[in-house]
């Protein structure tokens, strides 16, 4: 029997995959939200799910590691991603990506002015393309997480974060000001497992696209 190992993370993907899953017969045998096992078997000898960091998920499915994937447009980005197969837009975990600022920092202003800006942020690369296409000079700072604290304690002009209610900002005093790009999350593959495995990889992908009413 063909083997399959599909790569996600806990928390929102994980939530928001389970109905996919499960139309395409897939039930984890352990919530991965109480277990500590990083490796779920499923209803199906044959299919396994292993939990990883959102932003390793393309790493695992880039080696073959991981058969098919579960991952955010964003993560996909600063990824690159070119080695790997994108068939579907699963249309869950959505929310988009944006530029915020202190509530009382004109933006418009600073921007027309030519003002360098600092911007700290995880998504370097969609920072980095961002700016450099509206000609304005930033100087990047990386951070790993919590980039909301950034401009509230001097480190940052501005920040560029994912925003689904928009709450957290609010909480902490900041503004929206620009969308860069709508986020969702992709299916993912291996190519060669997708050559090697068709059979069993097609199936899986034909339920997911029916599911989602592709
Ligand atoms: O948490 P960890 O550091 O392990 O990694 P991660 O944050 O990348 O993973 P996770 O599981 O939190 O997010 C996985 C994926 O969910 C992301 O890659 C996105 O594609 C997607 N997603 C959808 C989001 C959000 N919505 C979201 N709101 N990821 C993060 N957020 C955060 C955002 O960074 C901000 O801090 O939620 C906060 C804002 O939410 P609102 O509702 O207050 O606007
Ligand atoms: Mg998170």
């Amino acid at each position: 029997m063909t083997e399959i190992t599909i790569a996600l993370s806990k928390g929102r993907i994980f939530e928001d995959s389970a109905p996919l899953l499960k139309a395409a017969g897939i039930i984890a045998l352990d919530d991965p939200e109480t277990s500590r096992k990083l490796i779920l078997a499923t209803n199906h000898a044959n299919v396994r799910l292993i939990i990883v960091r959102a932003s390793d998920v393309p790493t695992y499915v880039q080696y073959g590691a991981a058969d098919l994937g579960i991952a955010g447009k964003d993560v996909l980005l600063e990824h690159g991603g070119t080695e790997l197969y994108q068939p579907l837009d699963l249309n869950i975990a959505r929310c988009r990506m944006m530029v915020a600022v202190p509530k009382d920092f004109d933006y418009e202003s600073a921007v027309f002015q030519g003002a360098r800006l600092r911007v700290a942020t995880k998504y370097l690369r969609t920072a980095r393309e961002h700016f450099a296409d509206k000609g304005v000079h930033v100087d990047l700072i990386k951070l790993y997480g919590s980039m909301e604290l950034a401009p509230l304690v001097g480190l940052a002009d501005a920040i560029v974060d994912l925003v689904s209610t928009g709450s957290t900002l609010k909480a902490n005093h900041l503004k929206a000001v620009e969308v860069i790009i709508p986020i969702s999350s992709r299916l993912i593959v291996n190519q060669a497992a997708l050559k090697l495995k068709r059979e069993t990889i097609q199936p899986i992908l034909d339920a997911f696209s029916n599911a989602i009413g592709k």
